[in-house]
């Protein structure tokens, strides 16, 4: 796996990422690749650090997992601290290294599927007895770092046996070993004080309608997220449960496929009392939207959770999940963030380098410039909000509805027929006003060059 290695400088075997010290804030003015030229984490925005509003968390799987592979070729990653085999041994070790990353980056919370950070055993309990050994390193690093657990979710799509999917399987004992897993899952989020747990529909979907039982597999997933409920409740985890829509990929429609989707499928099931949304902006442009719309969507129900925080690229249609670097992207995110707040929920980054990016200290520059691009988001979307520099306007724009007329409609305190009374009266609507779209635009810009 790490036959590139032989190009790099000998390491300290003792040290994943001897290169680096803890990466410090150095201000906007810093040239140095490996500062922080905005996340300051102890600087105070609207009233709280920078640190408390975004809650950074690492993804392990991409970071720590991720090999470069794609669909034309295999890995290309050079990971010194990993001796490529599928050993509980090596985990450990990963995870020391992966710890080492988390405390010199700084960031306060990671987040992991069962599979990640244990290798999957012959049986399920071989399995299971293998993420307890890992939990035990995980949960010696928390306590040793400070470096928190954000969410943990089950692995239900990499093994063959989840091929027609997990909670909408075809094939009862795979559900019942879906059940199982996320039953463990569970408990080992709860041991390492995890804050939320996550639900993506991995292979929860169809690839042709001829051989599915549409109806069935929903009621099965229903049941599934019920029984996840009650099993909670029986533990005592108060954790968030969060559902993560994505549309397509791996199959071609995913039944969680936007927050619209998600919300009435929680509502049909009676399950908008337990769970929340976790909007990941890759998903979000797949479903032909843009990020903004779908935390919007889940913030103004009361179910924003938590932000898998990565992005596309507009030439290629997968979910590409590359590090977010873009300020318009980050401030608008962030807008609906501050709208809505992120209660347990954290900005986790589900993105992964580039498979040229092949070397360790390309780990500390995607997730240092993301961090960066956030932090500045953060910091003009706070400056907006402060001087209402959007909100006025909208608030402008509906000023009509703030009547007695508009009031009336509002409250459910009229009916067609006396609008049409008032209409006949009137003859026509009052002049409409321009919407400033170019100007609100313009407003956002004259923010990034300000804040
Ligand atoms: C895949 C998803 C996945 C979830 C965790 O597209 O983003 O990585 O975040 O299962
Ligand atoms: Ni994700
Ligand atoms: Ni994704």
């Amino acid at each position: 796996m790490n036959r590139l290695a032989v190009f790099l400088p000998a390491r300290n075997p003792m040290t994943a990422f001897p290169e680096v010290t803890k990466v410090q804030y150095e201000g906007p003015q810093s040239d140095n690749p490996l500062a922080f030229r905005w996340y300051n984490p102890e600087e105070m925005v609207a009233g709280k650090t920078m640190k408390d509003h975004l809650r950074f968390a690492v993804t392990y799987w991409h970071t720590f997992r991720g090999t470069g592979a794609d669909p034309f070729g295999g890995g290309t990653m050079v990971r010194p601290w990993d001796d490529g085999s599928e050993s509980v041994e090596n985990a450990c070790q990963r995870a020391r290294a992966a710890f080492e990353f988390f405390e010199k980056l700084d960031v306060p919370y990671y987040a992991f599927h069962d599979r990640d950070v244990a290798p999957e055993g012959a049986t399920l309990s071989e399995s299971n007895a293998n993420l307890d050994a890992v939990a035990e390193v995980l949960k010696a690093e928390q306590q040793r770092t400070g470096v928190k657990l954000l969410w943990g979710t089950a692995n239900m799509f990499s093994n063959p046996r989840f091929m027609h999917g997990a909670a909408t399987t075809c094939n009862v004992e795979v559900y019942a070993y879906a059940a199982a897993q996320v039953k463990k899952a569970l408990e080992v989020t709860m041991a390492l004080g995890g804050e939320n747990y996550v639900f993506w529909g991995g292979r929860e979907g169809y690839q042709c309608l001829y051989n599915t039982d549409m109806k069935r597999e929903l009621d099965h997933l229903g049941r599934f997220f019920h029984m996840a409920v009650d099993y909670a409740k029986e533990i005592g985890f108060t954790g968030q449960f969060l559902i993560e829509p994505k549309p397509k990929e791996p199959t071609k429609h995913q039944y969680d496929s936007d927050a619209a989707a998600c919300l009435n499928f929680l509502r049909t099931y009676d399950l908008t009392d337990h769970f929340k949304l976790n909007i990941e902006t890759n998903h979000a442009t797949l479903a032909g939207h843009e990020m903004m719309h779908e935390l919007e969507y889940a913030g103004m129900q009361g179910a924003l959770g938590s932000i898998d925080a990565n992005t596309g690229d507009l030439l290629l249609g997968w979910d590409t999940d590359q590090f977010a670097t873009n300020y318009y992207l980050t401030t608008q995110t962030m807008l609906v963030l501050l709208k809505y707040g992120l209660g347990s929920g954290g900005v986790n980054f589900d993105a992964k380098v580039r498979r040229e990016s092949f070397e360790p200290i390309d780990l500390f520059h995607a997730h240092i410039g993301s961090m960066d691009a956030f932090a500045r988001g953060l910091k003009v979307a706070a400056k907006i909000i402060e001087d209402r520099a959007i909100d006025k306007i909208v608030a402008q724009r509906y000023s009509s509805w703030d009547s007695d007329l508009g009031k009336k409609i509002e409250s459910g305190n009229t009916s067609f027929a006396e609008l049409e009374s008032l209409m006949l009266d009137k003859g026509e609507a009052a002049a409409n006003t321009s919407g400033r779209q170019e100007m609100l635009e313009n407003i956002v810009n004259r923010y990034l060059d300000i804040a």
